[in-house]
């Protein structure tokens, strides 16, 4: 087996344990974690971030898979908050490849001296609230104890992946991958059978490029996911210049919609104000604009079902011109639930891949898979023999690497037993009972439905500036109010009921885990009425949390 599906960090052989104590802990080096530092440092205070793998990047560290790029475009998912490190970088395309995203997260780690302040290949396996010093206790699996007035967790939304579910990974003689874990050199298929199990984003990246080059690829299918053309391309010189022009304007303009992305213009009608033929026009351009602005085509798309269906089938009408034979496009149609309510992928000759004599699809609905054996995977009663198995099955999103570390807050709580039924949150920023416990674009926030980037961007800011409240007001921790946290909880519910997204079974629910609690985990609300709402809590007095004296 050769895939790391524990991530395997090294300990410091041999030395005893060290003892530090900082203003404010960081944990993960991803998008939110580094501007996190940048922040804390500009602030004067003391502050170590740590990270499990060897470098900076996140998600953009670990998902290294053949085709691995991000599909909001580079000139947006990128940060905001220094207008020379937005003019001087230059992205090579449309949307940048993982390798480009890492080089330009390096730079910038680089580029604000942020690296000395950093220690990779090092865990939090716990910590613990200390309620008479109001300071959390953390433990790593490099064995230092660190104490710290603050805890940032900027541990991502999808870093924690779904371990194997199927028996007998240890008998198969080939080799296991999982897309969130790939290997740092060149893993070369060619000329073996390949199969690859998910096709969700990951997946539909990597299936055209391993189609490529085994001397065979089997993609194991349980659900068809909507997927749309990225139509990536090389930077238009002359674009890039006019955006870097204005770049200011462009920002405020993503603060202020819900998804964070402005290069489609988003649409203000209702898809029945309009006749067939101007809705068809309407998908037809976002088709060759290329990537994820189906979400804005029409304002009611998320919260009418015939209004959704009518996008829905027009995606499934491209599988069908796409893909030559009828039944096989039928199988990669989506049905059953509704357009955007599992995330939509974006592709470069997804469907077209299925037209190639050396890709077979392998329908789980029909028979899951059932075990390993020691040639490939078992589905049914046939057995498929592989050389390597690609896993590209996804994640236990935005609870997931919380709940991996033993949290305690007050009274010795655990967050896994108070999030046993779902995860409660004020804001997705903190949770009651975890004093001066930050959480990134966690559960109840927008986060995954907006630009990551600038949704982390915006939850920094908030967590710097109250930091630096409580030490101008003398006040030694901060916590939401049960109440607050109560209320908040019940909007987010509430929202989330008035939309299409219960009706599939998402990751943004929970219900991609076996056990996992059905919740709806990402706010629908918007970014924009968020970060109003997160705004008007602070110029209230921090309205709905509780700030203790020192
Ligand atoms: P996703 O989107 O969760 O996709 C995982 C895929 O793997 C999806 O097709 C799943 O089918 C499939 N899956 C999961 N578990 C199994 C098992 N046990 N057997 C067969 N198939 C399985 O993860 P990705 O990594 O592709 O993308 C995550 C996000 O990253 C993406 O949404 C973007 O935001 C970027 P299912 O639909 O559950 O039936």
């Amino acid at each position: 087996m050769k895939a790391d599906t524990q991530a395997k960090p090294t300990k410091l052989d041999g030395q005893p344990g060290r003892d530090f104590d900082f203003d404010v802990v960081v944990i993960g080096a991803g998008f939110a974690g580094i501007y996190m530092l940048y922040r804390l440092r500009g602030m004067g205070l003391s502050a170590r971030l740590y990270e499990a793998g060897d470098g900076v990047g996140g998600t953009w560290y670990w998902n290294r898979y053949p085709g691995a790029a991000c599909d909001v475009a580079s000139l947006e998912y990128s940060y905001s908050f220094s207008e020379e490190l937005q003019q001087e970088w230059k992205w090579s395309h449309r949307y940048a490849k993982q390798p480009e995203i890492l080089a330009y997260i390096n730079h910038v780690t680089d580029r604000f001296d942020l690296r000395r302040d950093m220690q990779f290949k090092t865990r939090m396996t716990s910590t613990v609230f200390a309620e008479g010093k109001r300071r959390w206790q953390i433990a790593t699996d490099c064995g230092d104890r660190v104490s710290a007035q603050f805890c940032v967790m900027a541990t991502g939304c999808l870093s924690a992946p779904k371990p194997i579910e199927y028996p007998g990974p240890e008998s198969f003689k080939g080799n296991v991958y999982h897309t969130a874990y790939w290997p740092h050199e060149r893993v070369d298929f060619s000329g073996q059978r390949v199969g690859v199990v998910g096709t969700g984003s990951s997946g539909i990246q990597c299936i055209p490029l391993i189609a490529e080059e085994a001397a065979h690829l089997h993609v194991f299918q349980r659900t068809p996911n909507f997927s749309v053309p990225a139509r990536n391309c090389p930077m238009d010189p002359d674009y890039e210049r006019s955006i870097k022009a204005n770049y200011a304007e462009l920002r405020r303009r993503e603060r202020e919609s819900d998804f964070g992305f402005m290069l489609v213009e988003p649409n203000t009608k209702s898809t029945f104000e309009v006749t067939p033929e101007e809705r068809q026009r309407e998908y037809e351009h976002r088709w060759e604009a290329g990537g994820l602005s189906y979400y804005t085509s029409f304002v009611d798309l998320m919260v009418n079902r015939e209004a959704n269906e009518t996008v829905a089938e027009f995606v499934r009408t491209k599988i069908r011109e796409k893909v030559r034979d009828p039944a096989l496009a039928e199988l990669l149609c989506p049905k059953g639930y509704p357009f955007g309510a599992k995330r939509v992928c974006t592709d470069t000759n997804y469907y077209e891949t299925f037209n190639r004599d050396n890709v077979t699809l392998v329908d789980l609905r029909k028979s899951p898979i059932k075990k390993f054996t020691a040639k490939g995977l078992q589905v049914g009663d046939t057995e498929y023999e592989l050389d390597s198995v690609v896993f590209a099955t996804g994640f236990d999103a935005m609870t997931g690497a919380l709940l991996n570390i033993d949290i305690r807050g007050r009274g010795g709580r655990l967050l896994k037993q108070k999030w046993a039924e779902g995860p409660r949150t004020y804001l997705g920023l903190m949770t009651e009972g975890f004093p001066n416990l930050f959480i990134t674009t966690g559960p109840g926030s927008p986060s995954v439905l907006y630009n990551m980037v600038l949704g982390n961007e915006q939850h920094v800011d908030w967590i710097a500036n109250c930091i630096e409240h409580l030490r101008k007001q003398d006040r030694a921790a901060i916590e939401p109010a049960v109440e607050a946290e109560q209320a908040w909880g019940e909007h987010v519910n509430e929202v989330a009921n008035q939309t299409l997204f219960p009706l599939a079974d998402s990751w943004y629910l929970g219900a991609n885990v076996p056990g996992k609690p059905r919740v709806i985990l990402p706010y629908l609300g918007g970014f924009r009425a968020y970060s109003q709402k997160c705004n008007e809590v602070v110029s209230k007095g921090y309205e709905g949390f509780a700030l203790t004296a020192r």
